[in-house]
C-alpha cells in the first residue's frame, strides 16, 4: 500500500494536458512562394515599351525600333517609389503584344538592341532585375505570348520554339524571378494566321530554369480575377478545379489564388495626357479593400514615362496612398488585447485565442478536430468607435472557415455587424462605425477545425466608403432561382453591399423571390433595390417577425431600382 502512494503523486504532478498536434492541412495548401507572394499583398505592374513613346495602348509591331528612347531612365527610382509604398514585387512587361524587347533578344530586330538609344547598348531588362535586387524587390516579368512582329508568329511549332527561346534567354540571362505573367489576348500574327500556343512547353520551360517562379494568369500558379478594375468578390476562393488553366486536364481541387490587376491611369501605358486622370486615393483605397482585403493580391500597374520614370502624379498618388493605408491601420485596437476562445486545441497554450492579437501572421488560434463552429471574444480596452475589421486564416492550412460573422458588444448587447464566407489569407470588412466594448469573430461553419491568426479593428475616417449601412447588407440571404445554378450570381450577391455583383435568375424566369434573414427583429424605414437595368414590372416586399408567422406586404410597385423609397415600419404602407 505504502509504495502506491508515491506512483499516485508522480501521476498528478505530470502533465495536465498532452501537447496537441497542429491540424491536419486541409488540401491544397499554397506553395511556399504562393504564401510568400499573398503575403507581400501588392504588386506593381509596370508597362513600358514603344506605346510609351508612339501614345498607344497596342502597338502594331511595325514601330521603327528607334521610337524606344527614354531620356533619363531610372529604374532605382521605379524600386524606390514601389518599396516607399509598399509594394513586395515588380513585374515589367519585357515584350508586349508589338513584340519589341526591352531586352536585346538574339532571337528578334525588334528590341533595344536595333534602336538608337545608348546607341543599342542599351537593356532594360538588366537596369529593371539589378535595381530590384539592390533594393531587395521581387522581380518578375510579363511576356506577351501575342507577338505581333514576329513573322514566325501563326505557324503554331516555329513561334513556340521561339518563345521558348525568348523564355528561356530571360530565365538564364536575369534570373532570378519570382513571378512570369502570361497574357490572355491572342490575335493574329502578320501572315493572318491564328497561333496556338503550346503552353507545357513553355510551363516546362519556367519549372526547369526557375522551379519557384509562380506562373500568372495563364498558368497554373496565379489566376486573373476576371476583370481589369482591380476588384475581387467577397469570399473569393484561392481554391479551384485542377482544370482551371490553359493546358491542364487534372482532376481535384489546386491552390489558385486570385490577382487583380488593375492601371493607376486610364490606360496601361503612360500617356501625358491622362496626367490629370491618375485615380484618386480614394478609388485606391476602395481598390484595396476589395482586392487585398478580399482574400487576392493587388497588381497596380504604374506606368513609367518617357523619361524613363514613375512620373510626378503618379508618385504624388503613390505617397498619398500609402500615408492614407498608414492612417487607417495605424492603431489596431485588438492588438495585445485579451481574447478568449470557446474551444482550444487540447487546451494547448501553442493555440490559444491570444494568438489572433499578437501580430504574428505564424501563430493561430484553432480548435479541436471535428469543432467547426466556435466563437473568438476580444475585450477592448475601453468601448471605442470601429469601422474597419481584419480577418486572417492561417492559409498554410488551407482555407478552411466557409461561413462567420463579426459580433460587437455595445452598451452590453452584441449585434452582428459584418459577415462573410471564405477568409483565406486576408478579409478586410468596412462597417457602418460601431462603437464597441468588445467584439466577437463567429465561425458559422467550417469544412475542418478552423485555424485563425489574425483578427483586428481599426477606425479612420479614410475607411469611408463603409457601405450602404443596410440592415441586409452580409445577411444570409436564399433565392428561388440563381442563373446557372452556380454562386456567381447567386442570392448573397443582392446583399454583399458591393454594387459590382448582383443576384440573377435564369434566362426564362419572369418570377421569383429572395429572401433576407435579418437575424433578430429590426426597425427599418427605407427600402432600397437597385437593378442592373430596369427589368422588374411587378413587385412586393414582404415581411415577417418569426419563421412561422405568415408574410406580409409591406409596399408593392411596378417599377423596382427607386433609391432610398420611404416606407412606413409600423403600418407597411408608405408614409
Ligand atoms: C491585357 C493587354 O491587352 C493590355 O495591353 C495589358 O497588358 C493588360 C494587363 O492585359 O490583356
Amino acid at each position: 500500500m505504502h509504495r502506491l502512494i508515491p506512483t499516485l503523486l508522480v501521476i498528478l504532478a505530470g502533465p495536465a494536458v498532452r501537447a496537441a498536434e497542429p491540424p491536419t492541412p486541409l488540401l491544397p495548401v499554397p506553395s511556399p512562394q504562393q504564401l510568400r507572394w499573398q503575403r507581400a499583398e501588392m504588386t506593381m505592374f509596370l508597362h513600358f515599351g514603344v506605346n510609351t513613346f508612339t501614345d498607344r495602348e497596342w502597338g502594331d509591331g511595325k514601330e521603327s525600333p528607334d521610337v524606344f528612347h527614354p531620356s533619363d531612365l531610372d529604374c532605382r527610382q521605379w524600386v524606390r517609389q514601389a518599396r516607399a509604398a509598399g509594394f513586395g514585387m515588380m513585374i515589367l512587361t519585357a515584350k508586349h503584344h508589338d513584340g519589341f524587347c526591352l531586352w536585346p533578344s538574339r532571337y528578334t530586330d525588334h528590341s533595344v538592341r536595333s534602336s538608337k538609344w545608348q546607341n543599342g547598348q542599351g537593356d532594360v531588362v538588366r537596369q529593371f532585375v539589378d535595381a530590384c535586387r539592390e533594393g531587395q524587390m521581387l522581380a518578375a516579368f510579363y511576356l506577351s505570348p501575342w507577338d505581333r512582329h514576329e513573322p514566325s508568329y501563326g505557324d503554331s511549332p516555329r513561334y513556340n520554339q521561339h518563345f521558348v527561346n525568348q523564355l528561356t534567354e530571360l530565365l538564364t540571362t536575369y534570373g532570378p524571378f519570382a513571378e512570369v505573367w502570361f497574357d490572355g489576348a491572342c490575335g493574329e500574327g502578320p501572315n493572318g494566321k491564328r497561333q496556338e500556343y503550346d503552353w507545357p512547353s513553355y510551363y516546362g520551360t519556367i519549372r526547369k530554369l526557375e522551379p519557384t517562379a509562380l506562373i500568372a494568369i495563364c498558368g497554373p500558379d496565379v489566376r486573373w480575377v476576371g476583370n481589369e478594375s482591380g476588384v475581387a468578390r467577397p469570399g473569393e476562393s484561392s481554391v479551384r478545379d485542377a482544370d482551371a488553366h490553359q493546358g491542364s486536364d487534372a482532376r481535384g481541387k489546386v491552390w489558385y489564388p486570385a490577382e487583380c490587376d488593375v492601371s493607376i491611369r486610364p490606360g496601361w501605358f503612360y500617356h501625358s495626357s491622362q496626367d490629370d486622370k491618375v485615380k484618386s486615393v480614394e478609388h485606391l483605397l476602395d481598390i484595396y479593400f476589395k482586392s487585398v482585403g478580399r482574400n487576392s493580391v493587388l497588381l497596380l500597374n504604374v506606368p513609367p514615362n518617357r523619361a524613363g520614370q514613375i512620373s510626378k502624379f503618379d508618385v504624388q498618388r503613390l505617397t498619398e496612398f500609402r500615408a492614407a493605408l498608414d492612417e487607417i491601420f495605424k492603431t489596431d485596437l485588438c492588438a495585445g488585447r485579451p481574447a478568449h476562445g470557446s474551444n482550444i486545441r487540447g487546451n494547448d497554450p501553442r493555440f490559444a485565442a491570444a494568438n489572433v492579437t499578437d501580430g504574428n501572421l505564424d501563430t493561430y488560434w484553432a480548435t479541436d478536430d471535428g469543432v467547426t463552429t466556435g466563437s473568438v471574444e476580444i475585450e477592448l480596452e475601453a468601448a471605442q468607435p470601429i469601422n474597419v475589421i481584419n480577418v486572417q486564416e492561417y492559409i498554410p492550412l488551407g482555407e478552411r472557415v466557409r461561413r462567420y460573422h463579426v459580433e460587437a458588444k455595445t452598451a452590453g448587447q452584441w449585434r452582428t455587424v459584418a459577415s462573410g464566407t471564405i477568409i483565406g489569407h486576408r478579409n478586410l470588412l468596412r462597417i457602418p462605425a460601431v462603437t464597441a466594448q468588445a467584439l466577437r469573430l463567429v465561425i458559422d461553419e467550417a469544412a475542418a477545425c478552423p485555424a485563425i491568426c489574425s483578427f483586428g479593428a481599426y477606425q479612420s475616417e479614410l475607411a469611408a466608403p463603409a457601405g450602404s449601412g443596410s440592415l441586409a447588407a452580409h445577411q444570409p440571404a436564399e433565392a428561388s432561382n440563381v442563373h446557372g445554378g452556380g454562386t456567381v450570381f447567386g442570392a448573397d450577391k443582392a446583399v454583399v453591399d458591393d454594387p459590382e455583383t448582383r443576384w440573377a435568375t435564369a434566362d426564362e424566369v419572369r418570377q421569383c423571390w429572395l429572401e433576407v434573414d435579418l437575424r433578430q427583429p429590426q426597425t427599418l424605414d427605407r427600402i432600397t433595390i437597385a437593378e442592373l437595368e430596369p427589368r422588374i414590372t411587378k413587385f412586393q416586399i414582404e415581411y415577417r417577425l418569426t419563421l412561422d408567422e405568415a408574410w406580409k406586404t409591406a409596399m408593392s410597385g411596378d417599377k423596382a431600382g427607386r433609391p432610398n423609397e420611404s416606407f412606413n415600419a409600423t403600418t407597411g404602407g408608405q408614409p
